[in-house]
């Protein structure tokens, strides 16, 4: 750690900060002496939590109207992981990254284990992109990968996920997400179940050939890019086909995955109970699979995922999950988004560690609607802020990390030696 920024100069921006710092976290110290809660257990849960940071999430991100890149955007998978290690410099909770191929291709996957370990960066799952057609590739993806119809396509595509499984072992990642675009725009135009039947087949494989410690991670998304009907569309189908696997497979949430107003909190609780809840990606939305930045437009339902997360009394469920961020930064500096997203994710975890568990299923057990309303509310309208800070200046990291990003200059630095590529063309990210 601080390779990418060093202590000095977080601990020279973090001067400005330490009177408000203190008065603040006092307070707050107080308030929680009034209450149940043991700050030093808090502070340990959060301390052991880490989030990946989504290799793509890292350049400018676009949708299929265009795209803007930003100044000094890194340009390959070396320079992404600088930009990362400037984050968790900064934050202390981002200690992985998520990889995804074939974007993050590489000669040498030792020269980048290396080169990750160096900033103290691990790899978190790494993810499979049988969803777009890369240059020369002589079988298409264009009416589906692992469920095609043809079996040389579906193949092309196993193989490419059990090559994705190689790579992760050279660096040291512990699982695979797969998730697909497979499905079709217009009725008639697939059997759901023949394409069903299909993937499973084709998953079969792949889990044949993960190595023991490793998991594999079912991705369900209800639509796009297919707009009529989609494989695995949703949480339902994403936990038989992980049943019918076997224990290394796990469904994942992806935020964004889900139609309006789905209470994606009910279905954390459900993947908890069925013990097939494995992975995270953290995102918000407003209407679709927008990949705003996580807690920028719902912070309640972060909270309250958050809630149902942290009710297991030992928190051993929560500890195997894998927590990422997939998110697309499209006007911002993907560092900043990721910075925000961070935080707002630690807060909105940071916030359900302060609901009394017990006195929620007594308030329960008697019917105290209003009651058990008012216990969550109480939670998430405390200021967890000066906590966080805490915990961040007592790590040595940054109590402000957006002011101390910011005085870094960094991108306009980077810019000088990173190529622009400026690449205008179209394509989420
Ligand atoms: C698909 O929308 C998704 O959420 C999957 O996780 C992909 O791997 C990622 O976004 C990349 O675009
Ligand atoms: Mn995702």
């Amino acid at each position: 750690m601080f390779e990418a920024v060093t202590k000095n100069r977080i601990e020279e921006n973090n001067k400005s900060f330490l009177d408000e710092q203190a008065r603040d976290y006092d307070y707050f110290q107080e308030k929680l002496l009034r209450t149940n809660n043991d700050i030093n257990l808090i502070k340990k849960k959060i301390n052991n939590f880490n989030l990946a940071l989504p290799s793509w999430g890292l350049g400018t991100g676009g949708t299929r109207f265009g795209r803007f890149p930003g100044i000094g955007d890194p340009n390959n998978i070396f320079q992404k992981i600088e930009d990362s290690a400037v984050i968790n410099d900064l934050m202390g909770a981002t200690n992985s990254v998520s990889p995804h191929f074939p974007w993050d291709n590489v000669d040498d996957y030792k020269e980048l284990k290396d080169y990750a370990n160096k900033f103290d960066l691990k790899f978190d799952l790494v993810n499979s992109n049988t969803f777009q057609d890369q240059t020369n590739q002589e079988h298409s993806y264009k009416f589906g990968s692992l469920t095609n119809n043809s079996k040389k396509i579906r193949d092309k595509a196993t193989e490419f996920n059990i090559e994705c499984i190689r790579k992760g072992k050279l660096i040291g990642s512990k699982g695979l997400t797969v998730w697909i675009g497979d499905g079709g725009n217009y009725p008639g135009q697939q059997n759901f179940s023949k394409s069903l039947n299909n993937y499973m087949v084709s998953m079969k494989d792949i889990y044949s050939n993960l190595p023991d410690d490793w998991k594999i991670l079912l991705e369900y998304k209800p639509y796009e890019p297919a707009f009529y009907s989609t494989v695995v569309n949703d949480w339902g189908t994403s936990y038989i086909c992980a049943k019918e696997l076997g224990q290394k497979a796990m469904c994942l949430i992806d935020l964004g995955h889900h139609l309006p107003n789905t209470n994606i909190e009910m279905i954390v609780s459900r993947l908890i109970d069925l013990k097939k809840l494995g992975g995270f990606h953290f995102n918000d939305s407003q209407y679709g699979d927008d990949d705003l930045d996580s807690g920028s437009i719902n912070p309640h339902q972060l909270f309250l995922i958050f809630n149902e997360l942290t009710e297991e009394k030992n928190m051993e469920n929560f500890n195997k999950i894998n927590y990422m961020i997939d998110q697309s930064h499209n006007l911002t500096d993907p560092i900043e988004s990721l910075i925000q997203s961070t935080n707002e994710i630690l807060v909105a975890y940071a916030k359900s560690l302060l609901v009394d568990k017990a006195k929620l299923e007594s308030l329960q057990n008697d019917n105290d609607i209003i009651g058990a309303s008012n216990l969550l509310k109480v939670a998430f309208n405390t200021d967890v802020y000066s906590l966080l800070k805490q915990i961040r200046l007592e790590n040595h990291n940054a109590i402000n990390p957006i002011f101390t990003y910011r005085k870094l200059n960094y991108k306009n630095e980077k810019a000088k030696e990173r190529k622009n590529l400026k690449t205008p063309s179209p394509g989420i990210i």
